[in-house]
This record gives structure tokens, C-alpha cells and sequence, in this order.
């Protein structure tokens, strides 16, 4: 039986300039290192992420002598070992950070010791922790990867400027990843050249996802300048990341207060206009009211239009069941650091495939160069994938990951 010899934290750069986790995990001459990443529009049910000081000490001084001797080709032994020593429902004792460190680099390492791609393993660990009652027979690999969907525009909290939308995603409708990476650089591109021409130079300036940061406020006006950049066949996502204009049971966006009322009437009128396929997080994470508005009445406008839960589910199998029984959505994020293990992540995953949603892995706006969450997408079999813009650094290190995997599968 293999064991783990080794676990080991220190504090490495992000890509907005702050501190995290990179962890390292050996087992003889085995060795596997993750990065950890962090968000800017957090939910407030998603566990917590702790101080990088006190995370590092954390791994390297709890975490590590427990899981020292332990066999990391057991993921859901290790995860349930991470979460009977934390204690807390939220993780911030441990912290959300150093426990999930400690579970993606033993995940990241038993598939090297298997001497298996990580998407192949992952794929291993979400077949055989199937509930035989779920009966998800599409849980098998398949050759055809997730969609992409390219954040082009960055508002909220994630730049520096007016717009309330945080991200305008675009999504290329073809079967291929690499065609549709292709398209998205095109119209990458094509929106940079128009943003110049119309607004000017400072207009191409970039948030932390790599999108175009232009100087407007309004919604419409930058869903007009993707309209023009975008070919027929892409649709476009918005993540609202509502929460994050939400105070007091009303809604704050371009100078005006929305009631719930007037903001689904707000997007309504954005869906008959613009070809989009899903809005993200479109009302605050308690504002059950609302979302159960969007599920229920923006759907006879376009029928397979997604409402896609990030804060509201925060990949949390227990806050995804809530969302089922009160009808809140029909899609949901999956982000690794939002529930803090690889095991409940995917099972978070699973239970969402159950009732019949779309599944979006996603990044955060906090990223390092690691590529670990495209493995974990096409190894869950993601319907979708959000990893920013196709440009930076820490955003491109996913996508091109993806056309690796793709050219791997499809040999
Ligand atoms: C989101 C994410 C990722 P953050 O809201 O979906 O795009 O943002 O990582 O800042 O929470
Ligand atoms: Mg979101």
C-alpha cells in the first residue's frame, strides 16, 4: 500500500498580488504540488477561507502528522479524515484554504502513483462513489469536453469600473473545445478592436479575469458591443453575482433600485434581446423569493435558459438539495474551494446531475498558474467550464490544459 511520507505548505503569489497556498504532497519518490485559489465575490455559505500565516501552520502542523502514513489513493478516507479534524461546519478552523490544499495535492498525487492522467483518476473517484440509486449511467468518460464559457467583459467586484454585472460570459456552440477556444479568441479580439475604435484605448484596459473593462455603466451597452463582436453561433452567459448589489431587499445597479419585480422584468427584457443562454447568481443568496421567480417565469421566454446557482448553492450538496426542493435553479457552479474537499465537490456534482441541472466548473477570480480544475471538470464530466477570459496567465494555463486533454482523448 502506498503511503503518504510528506505534506507540506508555504505561501505563494496569486494573480491579484496576494498570498496563498501552494501544497505539496509526497509519497516516496512521488511528489505532487497544487496551488490554491481564492474568490473577490464570496458567498456568505461558503467555507472559510483563513489567514495565509495560520492556514501554512495548519498544514504543516495538524494536517501533515495525520495524514503522514495514510494511503492517498484513498480520496474519501483522506477527505473525511480533513473534515473530523476541522470540526466546524464552515472549516474555519482549519480553514477552507489549507484543508482543500491538503485534498487536491493527495488527489493530484494518488493519480501519479496510478500513473493516470488527473481527469482520468477523478473520473475513477466520481464513478466509484456512485449511489446505485442515482442510476447515472452518463457518469462514464466521454470524448466530447466541456463547454467554454469566456468571461470578455469584467464588472462587480472584479474591476475597477461602473458596470453591476460581473461577468459577461461568451459560449461558443460547437462540439469541439479547441474550436470553440478559437472562436473565443477571435471575438476576444474583435471586442478589443471595437471597445478602441468607439470608446478608445482605455477601454481594452483588463479586470482580474481577463476581460475588457470598458468605461460604462450600462448592462445594455456592453451586451450591444458583444452582440456586434460575437458570430451567430455563440451564445452569451451573464453571472449577475447579485448578492454583491443587493442591500435591504432591493437591488442597486446603473444609478437606479430595482424591487424584485423590476429586476426580473430587467432581465426579461435582456433575454428577448440578446441570445442568452444562462444567468448566473441573478438574484441575492437569500432572496429565495426572487430566484424562484427567475426559475419559474424566465423560462417561457426561452425554455432551455439556465438559472445557475454560485452564491445561492455554494457547492454544497446540503444548500443544492434546499435549492431543489424550493426550485431556485436548474444549473449550478462547482468550485473545489467553495466546500473546501475533492470528495464532497463531487459529490456536490453528482447530486446536481441527479436532478437534472447543468454543471459549470468553475475557477476563481484569485488564480494561480495550477491547472488541476480542468482536469476536475473533464473528470466529473462538467457540462461547462468557466475559467475567465482566454488571456492571462493564470486563465489561459486552464484552457490550454483543456486542448491538451482533448488531443489526449481523442488521440
Ligand atoms: C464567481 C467567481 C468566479 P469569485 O462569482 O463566479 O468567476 O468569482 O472567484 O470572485 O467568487
Ligand atoms: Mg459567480
Amino acid at each position: 500500500m502506498p503511503s503518504i511520507t510528506n505534506i507540506k505548505a508555504r505561501k505563494i503569489l496569486n494573480s491579484r498580488g496576494e498570498w496563498t497556498l501552494e501544497v505539496l504532497a509526497e509519497s516516496g519518490d512521488f511528489q505532487a504540488k497544487v496551488g490554491i485559489p481564492s474568490g473577490a465575490s464570496v458567498g456568505k455559505y461558503e467555507a472559510k477561507t483563513i489567514e495565509i500565516e495560520r492556514a501554512v501552520k495548519n498544514v504543516n502542523e495538524i494536517i501533515a502528522p495525520k495524514l503522514k502514513g495514510q494511503d492517498p489513493t484513498k480520496q474519501k478516507e483522506i477527505d473525511n479524515l480533513l473534515i473530523e479534524l476541522d470540526t466546524t461546519e464552515d472549516k474555519s478552523n482549519l480553514g477552507a484554504n489549507a484543508i482543500v490544499g491538503a485534498s487536491m495535492a493527495v488527489c493530484r498525487l494518488g493519480a501519479s502513483i496510478q500513473n493516470i492522467p488527473l481527469w482520468s483518476y477523478i473520473n475513477q473517484l466520481t464513478n466509484l462513489s456512485i449511489n446505485q440509486s442515482f442510476n447515472l449511467t452518463e457518469l462514464r468518460p466521454r470524448s466530447v469536453l466541456p463547454r467554454g464559457c469566456f468571461n470578455i467583459i469584467n464588472g462587480g467586484k472584479h474591476a475597477g469600473g461602473e458596470l453591476a454585472i460581473q461577468e459577461f460570459m461568451i459560449v461558443p456552440q460547437y462540439e469541439s473545445f479547441k474550436k470553440n477556444l478559437e472562436i473565443a479568441v477571435e471575438t476576444y479580439h474583435r471586442l478589443k478592436k471595437l471597445l478602441k475604435e468607439k470608446i478608445g484605448r482605455i477601454a481594452t484596459n483588463i479586470g482580474d479575469e481577463g476581460g475588457f473593462v470598458p468605461p460604462i455603466s450600462s448592462t445594455i451597452e456592453a451586451l450591444e458591443f458583444l452582440k456586434e463582436a460575437i458570430e451567430k453561433n455563440t451564445k452569451i452567459i451573464l453571472d449577475c453575482a447579485a448578492t454583491h448589489f443587493y442591500k435591504n431587499g432591493e437591488y442597486y445597479l446603473e444609478g437606479a433600485i430595482f424591487t424584485k419585480e423590476g429586476l426580473l422584468s430587467f432581465y426579461s427584457d435582456l433575454i428577448k434581446k440578446y441570445p442568452i443562454v444562462g444567468l448566473e447568481d441573478p438574484f441575492a443568496e437569500d432572496d429565495f423569493e426572487g430566484w424562484e421567480k427567475a426559475n419559474s417565469k424566465l423560462q417561457t421566454i426561452n425554455y432551455k435558459l439556465l438559472i445557475i446557482g454560485d452564491d445561492l448553492t455554494v457547492t454544497n450538496p446540503k444548500r443544492i438539495k434546499m435549492a431543489k426542493e424550493k426550485n431556485l435553479c436548474n444549473g449550478v457552479i462547482i468550485k473545489i474551494n467553495q466546500i473546501g474537499t475533492i470528495s464532497k465537490a463531487i459529490e456536490a456534482a453528482k447530486l446536481a446531475k441527479f436532478f437534472g441541472w447543468k454543471i459549470i466548473v468553475s475557477h476563481r477570480s484569485g488564480e494561480t498558474n495550477d491547472d488541476f480544475v480542468a482536469d476536475f471538470a473533464v473528470g466529473i464530466l462538467a457540462d461547462f467550464v468557466k475559467f475567465g477570459a482566454p488571456a492571462r496567465g493564470e486563465r489561459v494555463a486552464k484552457y490550454n490544459r483543456l486542448l491538451e486533454i482533448e488531443e489526449e482523448i481523442e488521440g
